[in-house]
């Protein structure tokens, strides 16, 4: 690269995020103007084994969620060290980040510094060689848009909805094309919305912008949905399939899933196997995340057995994009794909060995948003570029998660003829 496209400057700012906290932006300008931003999103059921978001713990601001001190770590300890490198060095910018930072989980310079840094060196390297982030990431072969995960209802962590599950997906497989696939999924949303307002339901919607009513229980939930696809005139499991992340973690307690929320009592690991294998005999579920806790490598590993050949079973908490515990995972059969989180390791070259992993393995992977989301489109290019053929990123309103499916329909727009949808 000429000297022009060095890196001259980085600079941090804390701004908001979806749900009102505090987050980072990160911008990196090159010598000849050339600006590369990034905003790094926040999960609310967070794996154990992430990488360290590093928040102030002063409770006079933010309750203790600013992020003052990830800014200065990029503003003053990172930022000076990148001045004058080439930003296409991208795994050197990297590893250069996580030598300064030292910890095995970021906890010193922060996941969240180190992450904004990465992805707004990617995308200053991208404008600096006149490419889209998809293409400059991807390389020529980058053509597959993804099939979207869409969450349309909401419980667990996201919302105060009387479920116990955090994410039903609707997932418009049989869309001939990436534009289509959001028509079908927003037009099950809005037949999703009339029923439930049918119902005298709740149409008020959780985190990631699904609806979060008061059900009888989680297979209700699947019911509605369903009900919502057919009225919609799609054909459910042809169209359109379903998915689960019931973030089980996040009811796991003292060895037992704790289904209090929909009344179900409480179950064991093999007792959860088994509703699961139920409801794939019941529904069109094609996917299942987390469906287990994420110190329950056991159990996965008998779910895996037991179903990973009917259903995709994907590692969140458990493998938190971590290629420490993706290799664990591919030696013990621990699932048959992973979910994939930028920010759950913090740098995109980790990020992208990470994904490497599942592909030898021959797993699937789903590159993912957080519950607390901004505007960053970053996740749609980079979805395009892994070529993984799935996205999970939300439901179909609310402007942070829309800004993703709409950089894809003008990713797939862009591609014209080349442009490959799904698998
Ligand atoms: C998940 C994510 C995203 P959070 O569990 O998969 O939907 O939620 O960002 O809160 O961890
Ligand atoms: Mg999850």
């Amino acid at each position: 690269m000429s000297s022009n496209t060095r890196i001259q400057s980085l600079h941090a700012i804390e701004i908001l995020d979806s749900r009102g906290f505090p987050t980072l932006r990160v911008a990196v300008r090159l010598a000849d103007g050339t600006l590369g931003t990034a905003s790094v999103p926040s999960g609310a059921s967070t794996g154990e084994n992430e990488a360290v978001e590093l928040r102030d713990g002063d409770g006079r601001r933010y309750g203790g969620k600013g992020v003052l001190k990830a800014v200065a770590h990029v503003n003053e300890v990172i930022g000076p060290r990148l001045i004058g490198l080439d930003p296409s060095a991208q795994s050197r910018i990297d590893g250069m980040m996580c030598d300064l930072d030292a910890t095995a989980n970021k906890s010193k310079l922060g996941a969240n510094a180190i992450l904004g840094v990465s992805q707004a060196v990617a995308c200053a390297a991208a404008k600096a060689h006149r490419m889209p982030l998809y293409a400059y990431l991807g390389g020529a072969g980058a053509r597959r848009l993804p099939v979207p995960m869409m969450n349309v209802l909401n419980g667990g962590k996201h919302a105060d909805s009387s479920l116990d599950f955090q994410e039903f997906m609707i997932v418009p497989r049989g869309a001939p094309s990436f534009a289509e696939a959001m028509r079908y999924g927003s037009q099950t949303f809005q037949a999703l919305k009339q029923l439930l307002h049918e119902r005298g339901l709740s149409t008020a919607v959780g985190d990631e912008g699904g609806f979060a009513p008061a059900l009888s229980g989680n297979e209700e939930a699947c019911e509605l949905i369903v009900e919502a696809i057919e009225r919609a005139g799609f054909k459910a499991g042809r169209d359109i399939v379903l998915a689960l992340d019931p973030a089980a973690s996040s009811f796991y307690e003292a060895g037992q899933y704790r289904l209090t929320r929909s009344r179900q009592g409480n179950q064991t690991s093999a007792q959860m196997i088994a509703l699961y294998g139920s409801w794939v005999d019941r529904y069109p579920i094609v996917s299942i995340e987390d469906g287990l806790a994420e110190n329950d490598w056991e159990g996965f590993s008998t779910m895996t057995a037991d179903l990973g050949d009917r259903i995709q079973i994907v590692g969140d908490d458990i493998l938190v994009t971590n290629p420490q515990f993706i290799r664990r995972g591919i030696a013990e059969r621990t699932c048959n794909a992973a979910l994939i989180k930028l920010n759950q390791i913090g740098t995109v070259t980790e990020t992208i060995e990470a994904i490497e992993l599942c592909r030898q393995a021959g797993w699937g992977f789903v590159v993912s948003h957080r519950s607390g989301e901004t505007e960053d489109s970053f996740i749609a290019d980079f979805a395009v570029a892994m070529g993984g053929a799935q996205i999970k990123t939300g439901s179909l309103c609310r402007s942070e998660r829309m800004a993703k499916y709409n950089r894809l329909i003008e990713i797939e727009q862009e591609l014209g003829e080349g442009a490959v949808y799904g698998v």
